[in-house]
């Protein structure tokens, strides 16, 4: 064999180096680094990452996952003396994203009574989102949850993930919101405090908080404080109760709150009495002060019934009355201004225009049916029982003294239906479980009414603690308890107070717990001496309540800043619907004390008539 030939086949026969690299698994973010499976034939296989966003080599022979996406490794061999290079191999393989799990803190003692919390989320990336359809229920500002009344919210966290994590899968907690929370919250109540009114019960007041505003233009009171001015009737028992909050604006239980009654400097006092203390009612003194402490309820309220004494009218008996807590950081207190200034019997009833829209009647009950009968049960359902296995609880929620039976209700045959509330010495033939049985019938599942015009003509019953009504629930109560549903009390009136009719509008406040406005007017005869009307004007925004065409109260959604307005559409624009109920109780609340040998009273409806009125009415329906 010749040298040349030697060198010539030398050059053509030196083998390729080969490169056998084994395929990559697929990976997800947050994997451990990958062995490389990687043999040469000859050299050094040396190894890059074309995709150093994704990946990267640790001492060439293992990848380090930097972050979701596709990586690939490039394996390139130079051969060597006797072997040519390699041809490059490349591997890719999925780095996927990884999961992203959200939890949700739990909030289950959010109650009306503790209407805050502050949610907590964990997730492993992202930004976790916090919403909630049950806005009827509950709001959300961030990560507070706010309850608005009882029913049931739902809070969802949803997160998108980001660029190494997948969107994680929705939480959502559905937390019943009651009234009193069964479960301590996590946050202990922890001022800034604030106290504020939140009843003013006395069936005899007339409001003048424009009076009040004044006061505090003319400098005499500080602003910020908040004022109601009420003129009521001697010897009558005005309600106060107080809400304290806390910083979270959670109504506080067990705070000991201060009440002063009183005129602290100047002026003159009307005497009074809270609980069992009496002031000395000396005008011109700044000593005529009582003190009191009482604590706040479950609720965070604490009530207070003060009772004129003075009987002379005169202008300018005032009382104030002003409660606050101990370690109030701020002036939040509220100040009522009682005037005993109107006379037992009446005073000329303020003169108010006569109303002029013009109505159509769609709708009545004229109850003229026969001696004895009961209302038709095509338009009524009597109301049964003492409360007790209702949710209004045992005496209706209200302390009364009454069950209602069926035969309570019964037509005079001569064109009224009469409720008849007796004990069994005053109608031995219609007894129940309490010592005074009466009568309750409404509408509901029968007659449901919308916007208009209501109507009835009424005799009120004598004697005192009676309390008939003639009234309105929201068709809704079922599904939105009360007070969300609304209640509308066209006429309430007790035979304790006969000169005086109240109307009233109850509701939600916008921190949830019940509200209401009322109005009351002062006859000039007792209104159990004959027939009068009572009658309500429902628009979707404002209702106007009536006797005899004249104006008792006009509440209007605009003068009360409420989110929440029961008697108009709701937020997907429903106008709501309302049913009619007619009642007779005795004592409670409102009714107070039974007058001694009363043994029955009755309380005459002479129609019921719905119509429409500007532009609003229709029909009513069975639901
Ligand atoms: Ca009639």
């Amino acid at each position: 064999m010749g040298l040349g030939a030697s060198l010539q086949a030398q050059a053509v026969t030196l083998p390729t180096t080969t490169i056998t690299f084994a395929s990559l698994p697929k990976a997800t973010y947050g994997n451990p680094d990958i062995a490389l499976s990687i043999t040469q034939s000859a050299g050094v296989t040396t190894t890059t990452s074309t995709t150093p966003t994704f990946c990267s080599l640790v001492n060439n022979t293992t990848v380090h996952i930097i972050t979701a996406g596709v990586c690939k490794i490039t394996a390139a061999n130079p051969g060597d003396l006797t072997h040519k290079p390699a041809r490059d191999v490349t591997r890719s393989f999925t780095i996927a994203k990884a999961a992203n799990v959200v939890t949700l803190s739990n909030f289950s003692w959010l109650s009306m009574a503790n209407p805050t919390a502050d949610l907590t989320t964990t997730q492993t990336a992202g930004t976790t989102t916090l919403t909630t359809s049950s806005t009827n229920y509950c709001t959300l500002t961030g990560n507070r949850v706010t309850a608005i009344k009882v029913g049931t919210c739902t809070i969802r966290a949803t997160n998108p993930g980001d660029g190494n994590y997948l969107a994680a899968k929705t939480v959502s907690v559905a937390v019943k919101i009651a009234l009193v929370s069964t479960v301590s919250p996590p946050t202990a109540f922890a001022g800034p405090w604030k106290i504020r009114q939140t009843t003013f019960d006395d069936t005899t007041s007339l409001n003048d908080v424009n009076n009040a505003n004044s006061w505090v233009a003319n400098n005499w009171y500080h602003t910020g404080l908040r004022f109601q001015i009420a003129q009521v009737v001697a010897k009558s028992t005005t309600h106060i109760s107080y809400v304290v909050t806390d910083s979270l604006n959670r109504p506080t239980p067990n705070k000991v709150v201060n009440f002063s009654v009183g005129k602290r400097d100047g002026g003159s006092n009307a005497r009074v009495r809270v609980g069992t203390q009496t002031t000395t009612g000396v005008d011109r003194t700044p000593q005529d002060q009582l003190l009191l402490t009482a604590t706040t309820d479950s609720n965070g309220v604490v009530s207070f019934d003060i009772t004129g004494l003075d009987e002379t009218a005169r202008v300018g008996l005032f009382v104030q009355l002003a409660a606050w807590i101990t370690d109030l950081a701020v002036d939040t207190i509220d100040i009522t201004n009682l005037e005993y200034s109107i006379p037992v019997g009446g005073v000329t009833p303020p003169v108010v225009p006569p109303v002029t829209n013009t109505r159509t009647l769609l709708w009545s009950d004229e109850f003229n049916g026969a001696l004895g009968s009961a209302p038709s049960s095509s338009n009524w359902t009597p109301d049964l029982g003492d409360g007790c296995d209702n949710p209004a609880g045992c005496g209706w929620g209200n302390g009364e003294a009454e069950a209602y039976a069926a035969c309570a209700n019964k037509a005079d045959g001569a064109g009224s239906m009469i409720i008849t509330s007796s004990t069994t010495t005053g109608d031995a033939t219609c007894t129940s479980n309490r010592a005074w049985t009466s009568g309750k019938f409404t509408s509901y599942g029968k007659k449901h009414f919308g916007y208009g015009y209501f109507e009835a003509r009424l005799k009120m019953p004598s004697g005192g603690g009676t309390w008939p009504a003639f009234w309105t629930l929201g068709s809704n109560i079922n599904s939105v308890p009360w007070p969300g549903c609304g209640e509308l009390d066209i006429v309430e009136y007790a035979g304790n107070s006969p000169f005086i009719n109240t109307s009233a509008a109850h509701y939600p406040a916008n921190g949830g717990w019940h509200e209401y406005q009322m109005g009351a007017l002062n006859n000039t005869t007792v209104l159990s001496a004959g027939y009068h009307l009572y009658s309500l004007l429902w628009l979707p925004n404002e209702v106007t309540f009536y006797i005899d065409d004249r104006q008792v109260a006009n509440i209007k959604k605009s003068d009360l800043g409420l989110t929440y307005w029961p008697f108009g559409p709701n937020a997907a624009g429903v106008n709501p619907k309302m049913y009619i109920i007619f009642n007779l109780a005795m004592g409670g609340s409102y009714g107070g004390g039974i007058a001694s040998g009363l043994n029955k009273a009755q309380f005459s409806i002479d129609y019921f008539r719905y119509y429409a009125s500007n532009g609003y009415g229709t029909t009513p329906t069975n639901n």
